[in-house]
């Protein structure tokens, strides 16, 4: 693929606000749709025969086709007749034709350029091989169509093209046909029975290696299994395999939902905008989400991996066979889909630390979302460009949302709800609201109040204060709303909170961590309401929010002792680590005040006898100690600084960790040497042991060892999870063996590409103060590309958003940076140049040097050039 191409040059009229409002269903629908797609060299000429019907008889609205700018149109004719150039109108976005019948066929001959295809929408080249990817507005960029999720039809696709280049010819559905052709061409035909948008469809056609295996489903059908890949890394695909037969059995065995073709394909490519996409029976995959084996890929990419095959695998059902009446109601997917991906790899893996994960990722990326000028509900009611929206609010508040509705309704009730939803709409388009109806129709769980989750942006506070009424306590709730700093209005949220007692008497005498009640589960629709706890005493300190019962930001007066109480005694995971996170991040906060005024700061010995405990405790999971002893993070406490001083806070959280580090130096590393000793072959378990361990290792990093003992674990270590660990380590230091790891790294691995990610972003997340020049000269580097989003990724947002102290560099050169990016992206990768936008929508946050210089940023970015309407929407919106 070329660079030089400026993929906006066409942008001559900017797409304008669509609205949830004006939704009105389709003017036409087409029931069958035969796709030729002929492949000679670098170009395809796709034929598309489709058949439409008028959905309302009387209507005489012409037919208006989406389209793209990219495509050349070269033939078209209804019902066997050419039309004349007077017959429609054409332009970059559309083609409208006049005076159509109610029944007819419409044939589209459209010539494409798929190796100048930049952007990795519709059709384009990857590694030499054609691929697709149509969601959300991908199709019209391969022929004229009503491009709307709410047409569905019936797909037959015949692929033709030369058989030593493209050996491989996939489409959706089953395989009807394959055969010779002249001149060294072969051809397939697919069909795909099940009626589906055009988002949907996909096509791959490529010299590619393919693990084949075999699931026989609850009711006795055999389906095929196969994963292509590179020849060179098809020996990397078992554990994805392994990950899609789990998932299959695990929703049959959840949800009682059985796989419905005859064969399930994956196709692994290394240009990809996202992880992956959930195309009828051809999933075509990011390899990042496919390739792995211990030496190339961490334990988090193995468990990574396994969530994204289920996510996809996952929306057959939910998104395939039921899918959105329109995109505003992504999120009925989405949510639904990411919600069923993590009960999945909670099954799979240890429940508690996954929900941990999951929080953590929620409240690093949705939170901060939400709170900015780029805050939008799940179900969102505006858009200009539809892919901005893929984002953490959707998808992952979206799965808290129906993860609400699993604990009002319970799990039997919620499985009911499920039912009824697949009963009354498989094959359907449908929306946010229908999935609602069918969860109400299981159980008698009023959830009109519940309805607006939906509709309202921002994440809710909820403060908690308690009184003493003689036995009884007193727990006022109140919630409220702030984005970009202000509160908002909003009508009450209808919040699931649940709620235990812990005994402080029973936890100091040490004799037990149970709790002297069930939890319950309170239902907060005020916006303030008292709930009385009659006879629970005043020895007890409440267990809060127990599994993250809701997406909130939770605010109580809770001391340190009653945390510590919880952090050593609650049974709940959650709740558990929690306080150690509060405490965590309130001494930094503190650490932070005092290193500003130039105070001495010590934290209080509770906390640190806590962490001895911790290192010295050899019963508990060894992933969830792990958790336990890591601090918070910058950005998790940053969002908790007002304003935002990153430098101070990266100081401060470097303090607290060095005196962990120094006064338990011992403990550590006998722990750490007693792990780095530990055999055993089961997967979880042995993960579980590397995060502990790797966790000790940042500790031990800090100390005296810190050289020895992180070149050594570099030197030996038998996986990626330990190698990266310890030259993520180095990465950050000043030790003179850092620059030999990071050039033996890139020597041992220069030919996986995946694993060069790696080496990309552990330089760009380094604590030193010279990362941004770092980062600034590895744009150079001949093994960075524009192109290639997973590289870009690597280096640009591991930079802006997980480094907040090296972005946030006092002079702004990590703006100006971020920026010169995006408008280079933005020229070959609208998309994924838009992706990278986020962090300047920050500033509000910040100081008012470093606002004002964000600000005039964004606005010459605005003003002085020819920007895409992905990165248009989304810099007007952070300028906000
Ligand atoms: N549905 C796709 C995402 C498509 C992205 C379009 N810009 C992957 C997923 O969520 O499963
Ligand atoms: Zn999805």
């Amino acid at each position: 693929m070329t660079e030089q191409l400026d993929q906006n040059a066409h942008t001559a009229n900017s797409k304008t606000e669509i609205y949830l409002k004006d939704y009105k269903p389709a003017p036409y629908q087409i029931d069958e749709v035969s796709l030729l797609f002929e492949l000679s060299g670098d170009d395809a000429l796709v034929t598309a025969l489709s058949h439409f019907t008028r959905s309302d008889a009387a209507s005489t609205e012409p037919l208006c086709l989406d389209g793209g700018p990219f495509m050349e149109l070269v033939s078209i004719e209804i019902d066997g007749i050419p039309l004349k150039p007077d017959d429609y109108v054409k332009n970059e976005t559309s083609l409208i034709i006049h005076d159509t019948a109610a029944d007819f066929t419409l044939k589209i001959v459209t010539k494409l350029k798929p190796a100048e295809n930049t952007r990795l929408e519709g059709l384009y080249k990857s590694s030499g091989n054609f691929c697709t990817q149509c969601e959300a507005e991908g199709f019209r960029h391969i022929t004229y169509f009503l491009d709307r999720p709410d047409v569905m039809a019936k797909y037959k696709v015949r692929i033709e093209a030369s058989k030593a280049d493209y050996p491989v010819l996939l489409s959706n559905g089953n395989l009807i046909k394959k055969g010779q052709m002249p001149n060294g061409f072969h051809f397939a035909e697919w069909d795909d029975p099940f009626p589906k948008p055009s988002y949907l469809f996909a096509m791959v056609a490529g010299k590619l290696a393919c693990l084949s295996d075999e699931f026989t489903t609850m009711s006795g059908r055999s389906v095929e299994l196969n994963i292509y890949a590179a020849e060179e890394d098809i020996s990397k695909c078992d554990h994805a395999m392994q990950s899609l037969k789990n998932s299959m059995r695990w929703d049959e065995e959840t949800y009682g939902l059985e796989y419905d073709l005859d064969i399930y394909n994956i196709v692994a490519v290394a240009d990809f905008n996202m992880g992956a996409m959930e195309n009828k029976g051809l999933n075509i995959f990011n390899t990042k989400y496919v390739l792995a084996s211990p030496e190339t890929a961490t334990d988090q990419d193995y468990n990574n991996i396994e969530g994204v095959i289920g996510h996809e695998y996952f929306h057959n059902w939910t998104g395939n066979r039921v899918t959105c009446r329109e995109w505003f109601q992504l999120s009925l997917k989405e949510g639904l889909t990411v919600f069923r991906d993590q009960e999945f790899s909670s099954d799979m893996q240890s429940r508690a630390v996954k929900r941990l994960d999951d929080v953590r990722v929620l409240r690093m990326h949705q939170f901060p979302e939400d709170a900015g000028p780029l805050a939008h509900p799940v179900r969102p009611e505006k858009y200009i460009e539809i892919n901005n929206f893929y984002s953490a609010t959707v998808y992952n508040k979206g799965a808290e949302v129906i993860r609400m509705m699993h604990s009002l309704l319970g799990a039997e009730a919620f499985r009911r709800g499920m039912d009824i939803y697949f009963e009354r709409h498989d094959g359907q388009a449908v929306t946010c609201e229908d999935f609602v109806c069918a969860m109400e129709a299981a159980s008698d769980i009023d959830l009109r109040q519940f309805r607006r989750w939906y509709s309202t942006a921002g994440t809710p506070k909820l403060s908690f204060t308690r009184e003493c009424d003689g036995d009884d306590v007193l727990l006022t709730v109140e919630q409220s709303i702030s984005i970009n700093g202000a509160e908002i209005e909003y009508d009450p949220l209808h919040v699931p909170i649940k709620i235990a007692w812990v005994d402080k008497a029973r936890s100091v005498n040490g004799e037990s961590s149970e709790n002297n009640a069930p939890p319950t589960l309170l239902h907060l629709t005020d916006a303030k309401q008292t709930f009385r706890f009659e006879g629970v005493g005043k020895n007890v300190v409440p267990s809060i929010m127990r599994e993250f019962s809701a997406p909130v930001h939770i605010d109580h007066d809770l001391d340190t002792e009653e945390l510590l109480t919880l952090a050593s005694f609650d049974i709940d995971p959650f709740v558990r680590s929690d306080a150690l996170q509060t405490i965590g991040r309130n001494i930094i906060l503190t650490a932070a005040q005092k290193l500003e005024s130039n105070e001495e700061f010590h934290a209080p010995e509770s906390y640190y006898s806590t962490f001895e405990r911790l290192i010295s405790d050899d019963d508990t999971d060894p992933a969830f100690l792990a958790e336990l002893l890591t601090l918070p993070g910058e950005i998790d406490v940053g969002q908790h600084m007002q304003p935002l001083r990153p430098q101070t806070l990266h100081k401060a959280r470097e303090f607290v960790a060095d005196q962990i580090a120094n006064r338990y130096f011992e403990p550590i590393l006998d722990k750490y040497n007693e792990l780095q000793a530990f055999d055993e072959c089961n997967r979880p378990k042995q993960q579980g042991v590397r995060r502990y361990k790797n966790t000790l290792l940042g500790y031990l990093a800090r100390t005296s060892v810190g050289e020895d003992i992180l070149s050594k674990q570099f030197d030996n270590s038998q996986n990626m999870t330990d190698e990266i660990a310890a030259l993520g380590l180095l990465s950050s230091s000043d030790f003179d063996y850092r620059n030999t790891a990071l050039a033996q790294f890139f020597e041992r691995w220069k030919h996986e590409a995946l694993v060069i990610d790696k080496w990309f972003a552990v330089q760009a997340v380094s604590k030193r103060s010279d990362v941004l020049s770092t980062v600034r000269s590895l744009l150079k580097h001949q093994h960075f590309s524009f192109v290639n989003p997973n590289r870009l990724r690597a280096l640009v947002s591991s930079f802006s958003v997980l480094n907040q102290a090296g972005f946030h560099d006092e002079s702004g050169a990590g703006y100006e940076f971020l920026a010169d990016v995006v408008l280079k992206v933005d020229r070959i990768n609208p998309q994924t140049a838009a992706r990278l936008v986020a962090p300047l929508g920050q500033w509000k946050r910040l100081d008012h040097a470093r606002q004002l210089k964000i600000q005039s940023l964004l606005d010459d970015l605005l003003k002085k050039h020819s920007l895409s309407d992905d990165v248009r929407e989304l810099l007007e919106k952070s300028l906000n």
